[in-house]
């Protein structure tokens, strides 16, 4: 895990970019896909619902790490991405709602950078990756400039779940 600073433009950038957020979603996917046919599973897909559970976190919404609500949590996310209910979430599915999600996250986020704990192989640190590759002295100054502003909210994953 590494500490990066991102905004909404940051995922919407990553999001625009066809060929790469086409990429990383398959690599996510096949990821995912542990027994590789083709679909993902409720267990298979419970890694990345925890992973999104965190983000939720991230906006406030303050989630008790109560067994039953948690199982709630999970079967509301895995329905959303499993459009047509047939109980597995295909690479088509998995793409549209993860665009879904991230655009909805860049628009929670808006213009003000965020600090955030990302894990490695998350589309949150590939979007900040691509961020970077393409920085210029100008985002380099911006950058700077956002570490030092006084109000920067620091992100922290609920890490107490993994105990
Ligand atoms: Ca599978
Ligand atoms: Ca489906």
């Amino acid at each position: 895990m590494s500490v990066e600073i991102l905004d909404g433009a940051t995922i919407v950038n990553f999001l625009e970019d066809e060929e790469a957020f086409n990429a990383s979603i398959c690599d996510r996917f096949a990821h995912l896909d542990s027994n590789n046919d083709g679909q993902l599973s409720y267990e298979e897909m419970l890694k990345e619902l925890q992973g999104l559970r965190v983000m939720e976190t991230h906006f406030g919404v303050d989630v008790e790490t109560d067994p039953d609500e948690l199982v709630q949590v999970y079967d509301s996310l895995f329905v959303q991405f499993d459009h047509d209910l047939n109980g597995t979430v295909d690479l088509e599915e998995f793409k549209a709602e993860t665009k879904q999600m991230m655009l909805a996250m860049a628009s929670g986020m808006g213009f003000l950078p965020v600090q955030m704990v990302l894990e490695e192989d998350s589309f949150l640190k590939k979007a900040v990756e691509r961020w970077n590759e393409g920085e210029d002295a100008f985002t380099k100054q911006l950058k700077q400039g956002y570490q030092e502003m006084p109000g920067i909210q620091v992100v922290l994953p609920n890490l107490t779940e993994n105990g």
